[in-house]
């Protein structure tokens, strides 16, 4: 039986790409996935099989090397963060939240930040150009590559392009960061819908509504995501979180107590290196509330 990529699920259908090439062949599940609770995912590799009115069956998933549940999809090994500079403004609390998640399921990501070319001119526009320098020098230091794009102008699409080829990417972010139209820049001829900002809220619209693999050139595919900014971590049965800073498990190896959470305890390297200013303040100061926030939420869990 032939095998596929889903790059594409709605509706109850399965939208698989034969690793030969060709269109995408509309597919069902079968049923025992259902009394299984098992639930194909978009970047799942599938052995399909073809029926008569040139439709499918997805007949098996072939074994995950990672899942995420927000975004849902499946294999996907790098996340592409994505945050504007400006409307909506960057947030260094999202961007900690989304590392802890990429983080915990064990998938590298690099940073993306859009929308360079609508920084205005004057001191509001060097106060952001500020903030960015600094936390491209902060998020670099900690091993992330960061990239400073303009989808419009084409401002860091070539730096992009080298670091996506190859991976299956996933975007992530808020909804209206550039998402869609980073998809759209990379890919010649493709036009994902892309929308305004709301003027009153200053946010998304939630324009795209489902996940969907695009193949890129030098190989490999991008996954246009719908925009989000909420990451429970109890609910997403994270409970490392420490571990997912990854500046802090370098230093927690040599912290007295195993267990340290780097709140109070003697001897912790991370509470020294913070005082040496060798992390990042706004990095620790993140840590202390997702702990917080945490042991609050994992009450209703
Ligand atoms: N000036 C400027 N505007 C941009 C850039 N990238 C995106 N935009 C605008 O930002 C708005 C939102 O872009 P989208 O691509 O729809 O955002 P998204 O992240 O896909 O949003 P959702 O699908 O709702 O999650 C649109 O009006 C885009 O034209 C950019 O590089 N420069
Ligand atoms: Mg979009
Ligand atoms: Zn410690």
């Amino acid at each position: 039986m032939p095998e596929g990529l889903i790059v594409k699920a709605l509706s109850g259908y399965y939208y698989v790409q034969n690793v030969e090439g060709g269109l995408p062949i509309q597919c069902r599940g079968r049923g025992i996935f259902k009394k299984r609770g098992e639930s194909p995912l978009v970047g799942d590799r599938v052995v399909y099989s073809e029926t008569e009115n040139g439709e499918g069956t997805v007949e098996q998933i072939l074994p995950r090397t990672s899942e995420l549940i927000r975004p849902q999809i499946a294999n996907a090994d790098l996340a592409i963060l994505v945050f504007s500079v400006v409307r909506p403004e960057l947030s260094l609390v999202l961007l900690d939240k989304f590392l802890v998640h990429t983080e915990h399921a064990g998938m590298d990501a690099i940073i993306v930040l859009t929308k360079m070319d609508r920084i205005p001119e004057g001191p509001e526009g060097e106060g952001i150009r500020g903030a960015i320098d600094k936390a491209k020098a902060l998020y670099t230091s900690i091993g992330y590559q960061v990239v400073l794009t303009s989808a419009h102008q084409g401002e860091g699409m070539d730096q992009l392009r080298e670091a996506l080829a190859g991976h299956i990417n996933m975007l992530a972010g808020q909804s209206g960061v550039g998402k869609s139209s980073l998809v759209n820049a990379l890919v010649p001829g493709l036009k994902l819908e892309t929308n305004e900002i709301s003027d009153k809220l200053g946010r998304g619209k939630h324009t795209t509504r489902h996940v969907e693999l695009v193949p890129i050139d030098g190989g490999g595919y991008m996954a246009d995501t719908p925009g989000f900014s909420q990451l429970d971590f109890a609910e997403l049965g994270i409970d490392e979180i420490g571990s997912c800073f990854r500046e802090f498990a370098k230093l927690s190896a040599t912290c007295k107590f195993r267990g340290c959470t780097h709140t109070h305890e003697p001897h912790c390297a991370v509470l020294q290196a913070k005082d040496q200013g060798i992390i990042g303040e706004s990095r620790y100061d993140n840590y202390v509330n997702f702990m917080t926030e945490w042991k609050e939420n994992k009450r209703r869990y």
